[in-house]
């Protein structure tokens, strides 16, 4: 595990027992201390924080406060970095995607640093609109990704939340695009994505009109999977996270794969079969490949049913 002082996957925060019915911890007052995560840096960024559980959470934070967490180039440079990080972290089973503090998630692009082609870093001076690359990056991670929202989830980064795999979203979440209101808009995932989740009508409205959504508003519509109380965001998104984590990996893997296959096109396509290659290559019929070429002999595959 790369630059973590936390080597040991050990399971101190068990799930908390739940009542088969209503699916609500049994006793909440004594799962309380269970649930409280223990966040440990792993890389100190400028603009963005990396932490992890030690058992195997990881969470990036947006940390522009003062503008709504806005994201400049170097924000989304370093959330790249941070995703590449929790990718690469055979510890880490699932990514929790936030913004600092409790008014904004993200106020999408930095408009102050937005120039005529893009967002311009002040030191490279090449404007870019590289926030596609993480929305990629976000669809292709293999471990599911989850936004906590709590206060404004606003143009690109309501889009951030839209790509996320499940969004637990505060009672003070505010949702909406501003696009046609600011000058941009976000025609990939930020419309294709939003259509699937809400419907093509609803999404025409969000994107045609600019309004805000409250949280109950954007649960009513399918934008988000729960709403909890904003002083509980954390918890109930760790709970969630935590979930997911007694889970087969792999499981969550193929199926995350699968959703997006015909949505992403080819390389929604290539995602899947890679994760097929992945679980291909243990087999002994794939060893036999390998292994007769390494020996240079003819592979005998003939060992090998023709399964129905
Ligand atoms: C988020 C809002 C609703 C919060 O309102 P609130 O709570 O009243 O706070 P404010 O007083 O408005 O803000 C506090 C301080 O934060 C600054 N600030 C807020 N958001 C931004 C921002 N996005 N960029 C820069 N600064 C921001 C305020 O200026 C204020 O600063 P001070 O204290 O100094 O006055 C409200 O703030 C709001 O509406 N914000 C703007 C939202 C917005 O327009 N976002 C940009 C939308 N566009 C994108 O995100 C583009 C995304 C993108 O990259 C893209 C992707 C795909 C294809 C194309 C593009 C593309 O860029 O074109």
């Amino acid at each position: 595990m790369r630059g973590c002082e936390v080597s040991q996957r050990s399971r101190l925060w068990p799930l908390a027992p739940r009542d088969p019915e209503t699916s609500q911890p049994r006793n909440p007052v004594s799962t309380e201390h269970t649930i409280s995560p223990m966040w440990t840096t792993i890389q100190q960024f400028t603009d963005i924080k990396y932490e992890r559980t030690e058992d195997g959470i990881a969470k990036i934070t947006i940390n522009r406060p003062e503008v709504r967490n806005a994201f400049r180039p170097l924000t989304v440079t370093e959330m790249k970095q941070a995703l590449d990080l929790a990718r690469d972290d055979g510890d880490i089973g699932v990514v929790v995607l936030t913004g600092e503090g409790t008014e904004a998630f993200c106020s999408g692009g930095d408009q102050r640093v937005r120039g005529k082609g893009g967002y311009v870093d002040p030191k490279e001076k090449i404007p870019r609109l590289n926030i596609l690359d993480v929305q990629k990056q976000i669809r292709s991670m293999p471990k599911p990704v989850v936004a906590m929202v709590a206060g404004y989830a606003i143009g690109g980064g309501h889009v951030l939340h839209v790509v996320c795999d499940l969004t637990i979203a505060a009672d003070n979440a505010m949702f909406g695009q501003v696009g046609p209101r600011v000058g941009s808009f976000d025609g990939g995932f930020g419309a294709s994505s939003l259509a699937q989740l809400v419907g093509l009508k609803k999404a025409k409205e969000i994107w045609f009109l600019c309004r805000r959504y409250d949280a109950r508003a954007a649960l009513d519509m399918g934008l988000v999977n729960a709403v909890v109380p904003v002083a509980d965001l954390e918890r109930e998104t760790i709970r969630w996270c935590r979930e997911m984590l007694a889970l087969s990996p792999f499981a969550l893997r193929l199926l995350k794969a699968s959703f997006h296959a015909s949505e992403d096109g080819y390389a929604g396509i290539q995602q899947l079969a890679h994760d097929a290659n992945l679980m291909f290559y243990g087999t002994d019929e794939a060893k036999e490949g390998r292994e007769a070429f390494k020996a240079k002999r003819t592979p005998d595959f003939s060992q090998f049913p023709r399964r129905a």
